[in-house]
């Protein structure tokens, strides 16, 4: 078996209830995880919300280097979610908190549960502005340098807080 960790990137994002508090308290938890260290945790930034509805959000990125796979990682995040009393009504529902894996090393996955890369991550600044801010270099498997997506997103409203 493998001890080697895989260095792993988080979007966490929250627009319900005190979510400031709550992305917060999640990049604690996150670090928390078993067979898991926090490597680095990205600014917290106030965001319009994209292709949906309900108040501004709360976004940040944390990078991870964990032994869990990447299964058990998608499980471990969504028992986070329900902690902080997650509930999906509708797609793209105002959220306690959403926790999505973005990048898992270099992996590609496709399946029904799980898409890994994150498949509109390119397309959303409140995952590359934060992402780029913890690795100005990273790229992304099969889609290259995440840098070069941001003109694209230049639209979107997204601040520091
Ligand atoms: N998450 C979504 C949809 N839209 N918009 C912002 N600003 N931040 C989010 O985290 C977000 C969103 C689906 O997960
Ligand atoms: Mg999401
Ligand atoms: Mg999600």
């Amino acid at each position: 078996m493998s001890v080697a960790r895989t260095p792993c990137y988080i979007g966490i994002g929250a627009n319900l209830g005190d979510a400031r508090d709550t992305v917060t308290q999640a990049i604690a938890l996150i670090g928390k995880l078993p067979q898991t260290q926090l490597a680095a945790t990205s600014s917290l930034f106030s965001t319009a919300p994209v292709d949906a509805g309900g108040d501004d959000y709360v976004n940040a990125v944390v990078k991870i280097d964990t032994r869990l796979q990447p299964i058990e990682l998608l499980q471990a995040l969504q028992a986070l979610e329900q902690d902080f009393g997650r509930q999906r009504p509708y797609r793209n529902a105002p959220r306690t908190l959403d926790l999505d894996i973005l990048l898992y090393g270099d992996k590609v996955i496709t399946q029904d549960s799980l898409e890994i890369p994150h498949p509109r991550m390119t397309q959303r600044a409140f995952v590359l502005i934060p992402l780029l801010e913890i690795d100005p270099f990273i790229t992304i498997p099969k889609q290259g340098p995440a840098h070069n997506f941001v003109p694209a997103v230049a639209g979107q409203a997204i601040r520091k807080i």
